[in-house]
């Protein structure tokens, strides 16, 4: 049995390999690629990780793989592609729930549930039947990055207790009752630019810098009146 791995994130490549290594897959093989486009992982020139561009590469999945998984691949799936292999997808967010990009922004501000949730994969975005999910709560001195953080960790604990079974197909999936809503990339760009006129209670505003603070990123601006960009982030802390 040929498996694919499709990942652009360097978290859950490391731990998704550290997790193989436990287990024994006899007869099973492992091959993992990032996207054509990521810079990022390009430059580290890991072993045996390569970058591939699913379009171009559709008939050679085809061909050769027998399953394939996204850990946080961004590259869309072509139809035929996911119409032909099995496709599991592993996304940071609970189906139907604010599906699409960045779910953990998006629930701090409009409070719908977040988790994580493994999925077979269809046409559309993160909405095929769902194999396993878990909720998570989110906590009020919790910023972006620190959801993020627990995100992962819940990723790698499902993948854990549910990779065999999807491995070997015993598993039902179960299609989401609804279609939930889906939040794109410029969703999130248009997000970041502070209205300095807009009027929000504190709580709103807290939950809306604390959505966008996000160690490493600068995300929520405005522009002073010499057109100078101000980025804002908040610092959140429990008393203990
Ligand atoms: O890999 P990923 O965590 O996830 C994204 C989508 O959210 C997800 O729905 C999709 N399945 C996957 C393929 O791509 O994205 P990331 O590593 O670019 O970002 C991780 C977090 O970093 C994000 O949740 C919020 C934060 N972030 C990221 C960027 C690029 C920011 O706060 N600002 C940014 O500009």
């Amino acid at each position: 049995m040929n498996i694919l791995i499709l990942t652009d994130n360097e978290f859950l490549y490391i731990s998704f390999k550290k997790l193989i290594m436990g287990c024994d897959f006899e007869g099973i093989k492992f091959d993992y690629f990032y996207s054509y486009n990521n810079e990022f992982l390009q430059k580290k020139c890991i072993n045996n990780f390569k970058a591939i561009n699913l379009k171009k590469k559709c008939d050679v999945i085809i061909e050769n793989y027998d399953l394939v998984f996204s850990l946080h691949c961004k590259q869309l799936f072509p139809p035929e592609l996911v119409k032909s292999v099995r496709c599991v997808n592993v996304h940071p967010g609970l189906n139907p729930h604010n599906r699409g990009w960045f779910p953990q922004v998006f629930s701090i501000i409009n409070k719908l549930p977040i988790g994580v949730t493994i999925h077979e994969m269809d046409e559309e975005l993160d909405h095929g039947p769902i194999i396993v999910q878990k909720e998570l709560e989110i906590r009020a001195w919790e910023t972006s990055y620190d959801v993020y953080q627990r995100i992962q960790e819940l990723e790698i604990e499902l993948i854990r207790e549910n990779l065999l079974k999807i491995i070997n197909n015993e598993y039902k999936a179960v299609q989401p009752n609804s279609e939930g809503n889906v939040n794109l990339k410029k969703d999130f760009n248009e997000l970041c630019e502070i209205d300095l006129d807009k009027k929000v209670s504190y709580r709103e505003a807290i939950d809306f810098f604390r959505s966008m603070s996000f160690k490493g990123y600068k995300n929520a601006y405005f522009h002073d009146e010499e057109g100078n960009k101000i980025f804002v982030e908040i610092e959140l802390e429990k008393e203990e």
